[in-house]
């Protein structure tokens, strides 16, 4: 839940998990079983009922969660879960680099299923788990906001990039309202000098989610899901104008993750945003990958 210590910055605001008519929100949140879903589950809990969906098995739902077993790539699961919801939390896929038919599979038809099915059954809202690899080509010098134009550094990150352009398409042709969240890296603590630029805390990924749920007039909208880490690479002031107040930052955790990171001697993901997503893999095995010297390029 948002803002243990200080409290929420919408607090006040009468933002809360109700429906028109007085029903608790029902929120769908596809791939629920990884790593994010399960953070958002317990940070979410009991402000909405939560139908958790997911190719793997949920053995454990807790109050106020149902389990729907669900697989993105099929049309037909993504019009059985997303029946009556008010909202969709769109994480599922395939969460990191992959070879072309699994990125292809769950990522691009994947995410197409659920933003159709969303259509089909008059979902109102979609927020989609886009990723900081839809921008990953541009250089830890630049600081870059919204409105950048996409630089993938991935199939990954390019498959992200599909998500937020259907996510355009669906919002001005069908009027859906979508919520876009290049999510950094979502974790306790951060994890490497990386992770200190674009760290997500649990607790401020459930803000943002929150905001993304409930602020009134959403059509279509990029922000970063990002904590408040001095070390950022984001402009993320379309976050802050709906309300985002991170609690939370990297630079406490900046000297034990320092200490500990071996220089990498890769100045590919040296460079790069997007780190070691950045790199090219040798011949035709995406399993294998090399740095290589590259003159930087802009657009
Ligand atoms: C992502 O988008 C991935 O889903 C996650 O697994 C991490 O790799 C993260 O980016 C990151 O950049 O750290």
């Amino acid at each position: 839940m948002w803002g243990r210590e200080s409290p929420s910055p919408l607090a006040g605001e009468g933002w809360g998990g109700w429906g028109e008519g007085g029903h608790l929100k029902t929120i769908l949140i596809t791939g629920a079983a990884g790593d994010v879903g399960s953070h958002l589950r317990r940070e979410l809990a009991g402000r909405y009922a939560l139908r958790l969906s997911d190719i793997r098995r949920i053995t454990k739902p807790t109050q106020g969660e149902a389990y729907v077993r669900g697989d993105v790539a099929r049309l037909g699961d993504m019009l059985r879960v997303t029946k009556g919801v008010d909202a969709i939390v769109h994480l599922g896929g395939h969460s990191g680099e992959g070879p072309w038919k699994d990125i292809l599979r769950a990522n691009i038809v994947g995410c197409y299923n659920v933003f159709e099915a969303a259509r089909r059954n008059g979902v109102p809202r979609i927020l989609f788990a886009t990723s900081n690899h839809a921008t990953g080509f541009y250089q830890r010098d630049e600081r870059i906001d919204h409105r950048v134009y996409p630089k993938p550094d991935s199939r990954y990150g390019l498959s992200k990039v599909f998500g937020e352009q259907l996510g355009s398409l669906y919002s001005d042709r069908y009027g859906l309202q979508v919520f876009c969240m290049r999510i950094g890296n979502v974790n306790p603590a951060p994890v490497d000098k990386r992770r200190l630029s674009l760290w997500l805390s649990p607790r401020d990924l459930a803000q943002l989610v929150q905001i993304g749920i409930e602020h009134p007039g959403i059509r279509f909208e990029i922000v970063y899901g990002v904590s408040n880490n001095q070390r950022t690479w984001y402009d993320n002031s379309n976050a802050e104008r709906l309300g985002f107040r991170p609690q939370d930052g990297s630079e406490p955790f900046a000297a034990a993750v320092l200490a500990r990171e071996k220089s990498s001697n890769d100045p590919i993901a040296e460079t790069y945003q997007g780190g070691t997503f950045c790199r090219a893999e040798v011949g035709g095995d995406p399993a294998r990958s090399y740095p290589r010297r590259r003159k930087a390029s802009r657009r």
